[in-house]
């Protein structure tokens, strides 16, 4: 509506003062609708902040199975910060990642399948020259343009060959933690294994602050260290301006293979009533990262920032649950393991907790949603149109999560890896799984968590030591918790029959595809592909069109002269020419482009193996260093 009227059309007189006296009546009318809608905004909307948009805190967790809080499983860890944050929430019923961490990060970041990306055949190993590619707009750089602080503090893992890769490169104005795909939780380092002949380990720091080497912080957990820097950016943020912070854990991921997951002993003896060892440090790392959803949701509240917050508690992938690969995770009662496209591999905890949300009782979504959501939904909750992001897998769900209404997703493409030969995708209730699917690990593996109690968890059991979640929601009037009982009773994931030995021979995926009916089935006992063969071959048709959009799969060989041993020992750009130095012990460079060098191992003076001695000696003696300010188990 806008006050130009045309009064000059005017046939005589009388006709000109009727109309002059219209538009004078109109421009009122006008005018004072203006003042009434202003009063209106200045009695209703003053105090809420309504029009800015959200600060966003999303907390990554790493291979954390649905298992293994409290909220969704079994009362075995005691999650109560999590569980404060979900019985007030939204706790996403169908929320799925990706099977592995490189691929679930990169889908995150940059709302499209892997196989758009080259990630879909595996995580990135330390030195491997591949990257999340450089084209992508990824999300920190979409939130910038609409005034964020972006921050990413712990894990990467999408690639750092060259600066160009790094986090801070990329949209984000501070980075404090690793490159890799995980660090020991109290030297930082990592050991893994490349799957070279001459050198199939690796091994070096791989801490950093920005583009610096962290050498400092030896000796401190770090969830701690992480947790801590969380805090610290929330302190000084400047709440004039929205704030993006992307808090990557190590937790529950497995450190290095000889000393896997720690945790201070006296956490892990808070669970002397879980038998295995191992679990028991596994229940520890995980009650640390609940205090730290605790923290920073303090941190937040005493900033006074939570009313125009979306916190989020999401894992990247399902837990590891083979103990010879330091997994003590639980995915029970889904099937599989991390890695798989199986149910246990992919279906995760996830919880939005926010205010925008206007809950008055906490509610249980059940709407389709996937990892490559986040951007689109992120980028319209904080006010701009997800059109404007160009063509992405995701969708934007804040409508359907504001509102309850239908998920605009209704299909998914859960795997599609042509090395390994599987692919997954679901379609409305239907799933259709093929090809190989992992390692063997195609069963159901516990603990149940049941283990030494009679029956699901208790509101007053898992509280009992408090939650500070709970302590600042109570404070502000904002705990909408009720019938915990019950909400936790429907937070249990229940399967039907028949029992696992019979499902488990009913589905050969390596001979033919199988199908499940996964809202009827979310355990997959049954295999029904023989019912609707029809059903099967459409999925199929499905996949094989996602195949023909795919980018070859990025991965290779870690790079001779990526080793950090070639970097005193420490995981940098290697590539780069600020830190490009001629390895001694390099076997040839995949890595394209003029940096590379391809030098004959017996080429360098002296022999080799007498070299590799020396830095293995080395690094033994930094490890015993570093060791020395490390709490005892
Ligand atoms: C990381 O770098 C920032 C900015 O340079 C600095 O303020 C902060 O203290 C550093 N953190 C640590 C743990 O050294
Ligand atoms: C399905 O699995 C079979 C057997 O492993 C394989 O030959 C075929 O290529 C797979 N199809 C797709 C689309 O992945
Ligand atoms: C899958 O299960 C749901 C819930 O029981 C049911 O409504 C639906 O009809 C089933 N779909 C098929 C194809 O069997
Ligand atoms: C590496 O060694 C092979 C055979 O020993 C030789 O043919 C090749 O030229 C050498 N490459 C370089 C870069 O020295
Ligand atoms: C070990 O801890 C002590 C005291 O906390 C500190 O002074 C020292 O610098 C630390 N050493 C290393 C190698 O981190
Ligand atoms: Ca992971």
């Amino acid at each position: 509506m806008s006050c130009k009227y045309r009064i000059w059309v005017a046939e005589n007189i009388y006709s000109l003062i009727t109309k002059i006296i219209l538009y004078l009546l109109f421009c009122a009318m006008h005018i004072s609708l203006k003042i009434f809608i202003f009063l209106l905004e200045i009695l209703f909307l003053q105090g809420h902040e309504i029009s800015k948009p959200p600060h966003i805190i999303f907390i990554y967790a790493d291979d954390l199975g649905m298992n293994d809080i409290s909220l969704r499983g079994s009362p075995q860890i005691p999650t109560p910060n999590i569980d404060a944050l979900g019985l007030n929430g939204l706790v996403l019923d169908n929320y799925y990642g990706e099977w592995l961490c490189t691929p679930s990060r990169g889908a995150f970041l940059t709302g499209k399948y892997p196989i758009r990306l080259g990630l879909q055949h595996s995580a990135f190993n330390v030195g491997e020259a591949s990257g999340l590619p450089l084209k992508e707009v990824i999300l920190p750089q979409q939130l910038k343009k609409l005034g964020y602080q972006t921050h990413i503090v712990g894990k990467w893992h999408l690639g750092y060959q060259t600066k160009e890769f790094t986090p801070t490169y990329r949209g984000f104005d501070s980075h404090l933690g690793y490159y890799t795909g995980f660090i020991d939780y109290y030297d930082h380092t990592i050991y893994e294994d490349t799957g070279l002949s001459i050198k199939p380990y690796y091994f070096g720091l791989d801490l950093h602050n920005g583009s610096k080497i962290l050498r400092n912080q030896q000796g401190k957990y770090a969830t701690h260290l992480f947790t801590e820097t969380a805090e610290q950016i929330i302190r000084h943020h400047d709440t004039s301006k929205p704030l993006f912070l992307y808090l990557a854990h190590v937790a529950a991921h497995a450190g290095n293979f000889f000393k896997p997951e720690q945790a201070p002993p006296e956490v892990i003896s808070k669970f002397k009533y879980i038998e295995d060892l191992n679990r028991r440090i596994h229940a520890a790392v995980i009650s640390i990262l609940d205090d730290s959803v605790g923290t920073v949701f303090r941190a937040l509240h005493g900033k006074n920032m939570l009313r125009n917050s979306i916190v989020l508690f999401v894992s990247d992938n399902g837990a590891e649950v083979d103990p010879k690969s330091s997994g003590h995770g639980s995915n029970y009662p889904l099937r599989g393991n991390k890695c798989t496209p199986w149910e246990g591999g992919i279906r995760l905890p996830a919880i939005v907790w926010s205010p925008l949300l206007n809950l008055k009782k906490p509610r249980i979504a059940q709407q389709l949603m996937h990892v490559t959501d986040w951007l689109p939904t992120f980028y319209r909750a904080a006010g701009g149109d997800p059109s404007d992001l160009g063509s992405l897998d995701g969708f934007d769900m804040w409508d359907s999560l504001l509102y309850d209404s239908a998920s605009p997703r209704t299909n998914m493409l859960q795997n599609l890896d042509p090395i390994d030969g599987t692919s997954a995708f679901r379609l409305g209730d239907l799933k259709v799984v093929n090809g190989s699917t992992g390692n063997g690990f195609d069963s159901w593996y516990g603990p149940s968590g049941l283990e030494r109690f009679n029956g699901p968890a208790t509101f007053e059991w898992i509280f009992m030591e408090g939650s500070v979640v709970a302590q600042v929601l109570k404070k502000m009037g904002m705990w909408i918790a009720e019938n915990q009982r019950d909400t936790y009773e429907r937070l249990r994931i229940r399967c039907q029959q028949p029992p696992p030995e019979i499902a488990y021979n009913g589905c050969h995926a390596d001979k033919n595809p199988c199908l499940f009916n996964i809202t009827d089935d979310p355990c997959e006992y049954k295999n029904i592909a023989d019912e609707y063969p029809e059903m099967v071959a459409k999925m199929m048709d499905l996949i094989n069109m996602y195949k023909e959009e795919m980018m070859e799969p990025q991965s290779k060989p870690s790079d001779s002269e990526g080793d950090p041993m070639c970097h005193n020992f420490l995981v940098v750009p290697w590539l780069d020419p600020d830190n490009y130095v001629k390895c001694d012990f390099a076997e040839g460079s995949t890595a394209n482009g003029g940096l590379s060098l391809k030098v004959n191992a017996t080429n360098s003076e002296g022999p080799t193996h007498i070299k590799i001695a020396i830095h293995w000696l080395y690094a033994f003696l930094i490890l015993t260093i570093i060791n020395k300010n490390q709490s005892v188990r």
